[in-house]
């Protein structure tokens, strides 16, 4: 049970596109509400949901694929509209802006936030097509900060054994390459402590191990915190 004078944890997962994200965090959210944490799952964007994930229990109260900007985001991704790569970049910020203050409401309420996805998949992709770094950045600055961020390290060639890229946009083994290797310099700079600690905490996990074996690595970081934390939420970047 969680700790009454204590506000939820707000965990990211972050990764390529068939790391398992969306798999782990639906594992997570059942072990959660097994040990009584009340849990909340975020998903950015918010489209192209499978159904059984649309339909889980677990899915946020505020489905962010029905907001325009929401909308916006599937219709790119779908490729069934084109925009400019600094507009498309905006747009994915805007969606998380929108919904930051629920966000905060629900973890001040000492819910739990499992977030699959945030800013940092915004910088990773916008910036693999070449937007300079720190302007990629820029728009997230002072969003609210996860307190943990769990990456699910994969090799594009291994992801793309799984099931295939191909339906969407940047589903393509060179595009997952540039983008995990933006990743990178994110982790490194987190990790090295060359930034203020307004990120949060940074863990590599390698994804690339089987299901449950990955499961069990990425609760031995979620524990401590399913208590809840003490402290208001931090700032990203600020
Ligand atoms: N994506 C996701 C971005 O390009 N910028 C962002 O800010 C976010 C949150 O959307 N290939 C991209 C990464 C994915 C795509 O996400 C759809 P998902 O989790 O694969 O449905
Ligand atoms: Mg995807």
């Amino acid at each position: 049970m969680p700790d009454s004078k204590k506000r939820g944890a707000f965990i990211v997962i972050e990764g390529l596109d068939r790391s398992g994200k969306s798999t782990q965090a639906a594992k997570l959210c059942e072990r959660l509400e097994h040990e009584d944490i009340p849990v909340k799952l975020q998903k950015f964007p918010g489209t192209c949901l499978s159904l059984s994930y649309a339909k889980s229990t677990y899915f946020a109260s505020v489905p962010d694929r029905t907001t325009t900007i929401g909308k916006m985001i599937d219709s790119y991704l779908r490729s069934e509209s084109e925009l400019d790569d600094h507009t498309i970049h905006l747009l994915f910020s805007a969606n998380r802006w929108e919904l930051a203050n629920s966000l905060e409401k629900t973890l001040n309420a000492g819910t739990t936030v499992l977030c699959d996805r945030y800013a940092f998949s915004g910088i990773a992709f916008s910036a693999s097509k070449g937007l300079s770094y720190e302007w990629c950045r820029a728009p997230d600055v002072s969003l609210p900060a996860p307190d943990l961020t769990l990456f699910l390290d994969i090799t594009p060639e291994k992801a793309k054994e799984r099931g295939g890229y191909g339906e969407e946009r940047y589903e393509k083994e060179e595009t997952q390459r540039r983008v995990r290797q933006v990743f990178a310099r994110m982790g490194e700079e987190m990790t090295s402590g060359s930034q203020d600690s307004s990120h949060g905490q940074w863990i590599t996990v390698d994804a690339g191990r089987g299901v449950d074996i990955v499961a069990e690595d990425i609760w031995t970081h979620i524990r401590p915190l399913a208590s809840g934390v003490s402290g208001p939420l931090n700032r990203l970047w600020s």
